[in-house]
């Protein structure tokens, strides 16, 4: 690492492979993906991770029903969700198997460093196998854990992780790093979950064997949310380079759903406390999406398929539509019509028309701007707010608050629109040339501006607009770029209406 070089690691959750990758997983994908993104644009060296959770007895059933041997199981289903990372344009550095030997490797000499804390006993309660955890008796309503899976009996033999010594550690840690858990709602639930007293946690299983073996023990497995939750480090290539490790740990976004949250604000610290290796800087917890106001659900038959809806209506639509419809941290509701809709008023006729209408006019003007203009007030503020637009952008991404940051953007869509309503182009053209210059210059910079703030969000676009406007799009910076000496292409819409 060399000094003064900007690190972050970006993670997703890995993924249960025991069912198909749907929209969900594709916006857990794509969230951490715009975050990644909007870092490297930023100027940071990032390490982007992701990938799949492949053990557990969850994943050892599915198998079995599906009569398949769960390693060639685990391949066909792991498959799946690499595919999804290509169709959603996922910019990973690392796509994780926890089943891969570095990971074995990995999980294993983690698992060492917690031994201090470690010991054995018997364990007895409710088991839910489709949320990985044993379910405290008071939290069991009608026979079900809360997220409403059944739970079973099971009495085993167990580690156990010394969880209850780390509850004032955690409490203080929370309390000196107000940041690091997102949003402070979910913050707050987590706090009062660690004050209500944490129990010794069971991390060992004996009753089946699709799990990384124990160290020192040869019928026990670990339990599957300290293998998972290794993955982190086993991508930075621990065990080896622990000094990297523990400095990426410190500049890490986990990006994760609010029902796993309590696994990676309370376990994952207290684990990393115990080895001794930097905590995470943040963990944003994401809110779920039902589909037309509906949990979805295998059962039901409503599960948005990721791969449908982008063939159907394109990937930068998607990955548009899931940030601009909800705040990111909130839940959200999926429907066509609504996806449609975006579509249409705010790409189509917003940004599209804005790109499409400047570009051509330019064509009128042979495709070049002409040098020395003399820039009225008007293209002076729209100048300005190009420029503010990228540094309030910035701001927000540092909060991870994706919907306000790509709404600034589209603020200057707006802006840009109005600009040109009111300049007359039309008008200009025919009547003075210089001026119409002027007005296109700075329409340029606008849209340069606004094909930054959009590429975390909407790479594919973003390139388009890039190439429109002979400008390479590598770094978030706030240079000028001289839109005279060149010959600009001629545009082709951005939001085709056939998709
Ligand atoms: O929990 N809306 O894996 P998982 C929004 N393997 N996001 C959703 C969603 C929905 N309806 N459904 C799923 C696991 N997600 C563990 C994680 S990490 C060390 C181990 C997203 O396959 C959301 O990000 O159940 C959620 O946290 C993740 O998929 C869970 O995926």
């Amino acid at each position: 690492m060399k000094k003064n070089e900007k690190f972050a690691l970006i993670t997703t959750p890995i993924y249960y492979i025991n069912g198909d990758p749907h929209i969900g997983h594709a916006y857990a994908d794509i969230a951490a993906d715009i975050i990644a993104r909007f870092k490297r644009f930023d100027g940071f060296r990032v390490h982007f991770s992701t990938g799949t959770d492949e053990h557990g007895i969850k994943v050892a059933r599915s198998a079995e029903n599906a009569g398949i041997g769960v390693q060639e199981f685990s391949d066909i289903m792991s498959e799946k969700f690499r595919k999804m990372s290509r169709a959603v344009n996922l910019s990973e550095d690392d796509f994780i198997r926890t089943t891969e030997p570095r990971h074995l490797k990995s999980a294993r000499e983690f698992w060492k460093l917690l031994e201090k804390d470690i010991y054995k006993s018997t364990y007895s309660g409710w088991y839910s196998a489709r949320d990985e955890e044993y379910v405290p008796e008071n939290e069991i309503v009608d026979g079900k854990a809360p997220s409403g899976a059944p739970v079973e009996r099971m009495e085993e033999e167990s580690y156990f992780f010394r969880l209850s010594d780390y509850q004032d550690r955690l409490l203080d840690y929370y309390e000196k790093n107000p940041d690091f858990i997102v949003p402070i709602a979910r913050r707050n639930e987590v706090i009062n979950f660690v004050k209500s007293g944490l129990k010794d946690l069971s991390i060992s299983r004996s009753k089946f064997d699709w799990g990384i073996p124990i160290p020192g023990s040869d019928n026990h497995v670990m339990y599957v949310w300290i293998d998972a939750l290794a993955n982190y480090i086993t991508s930075l290539g621990f065990p080896d380079n622990k000094d990297y490790v523990s400095e990426m740990m410190g500049n890490c976004i986990h990006v994760v759903g609010k029902e796993i949250l309590r696994f990676h604000a309370v376990y994952w610290p207290a684990f990393l406390m115990s080895a001794g290796i930097t905590l995470p800087k943040r963990i944003f917890a994401h809110g779920w999406w039902t589909h037309n106001g509906q949990k979805m659900s295998k059962s039901v038959g409503n599960v948005v398929d990721p791969f449908e809806i982008i063939e159907k209506y394109g990937l930068d639509q998607l990955r548009y539509f899931m940030f601009r419809e909800v705040c990111f941290g909130e839940d959200g509701d999926f429907s066509e019509d609504a996806l449609k809709n975006r579509i249409s008023y705010d790409l189509a006729n917003d940004l599209g028309n804005l790109v499409q209408r400047v570009l051509s006019f330019i064509q009128k003007l042979d495709g070049r701007l002409t040098v020395n203009y003399d820039f009225s007030e008007e293209e002076k503020a729209l100048f300005t707010n190009a420029r503010q637009m990228i540094s309030r952008v910035r701001c927000l991404m540092e909060k991870q608050d994706l919907h306000s940051a790509l709404g600034v953007v589209f603020d200057l869509v707006s802006k840009s629109n109005k600009f040109t309503n009111d300049m007359k182009p039309w008008e200009l053209v025919k009547t003075d040339i210089p001026r119409l210059n002027a007005v296109l210059t700075a329409l340029c910079e606008s849209i340069r501006a606004i094909a930054f703030g959009i590429a975390p969000f909407m790479p594919e676009t973003a390139e388009k607009i890039f190439k429109f406007i002979n400008v390479e799009g590598k770094l978030f910076t706030e240079i000028d770029v001289n839109f005279t000496d060149q010959k600009f292409p001629s545009p082709t819409p951005l939001f085709p209406k056939e998709k």
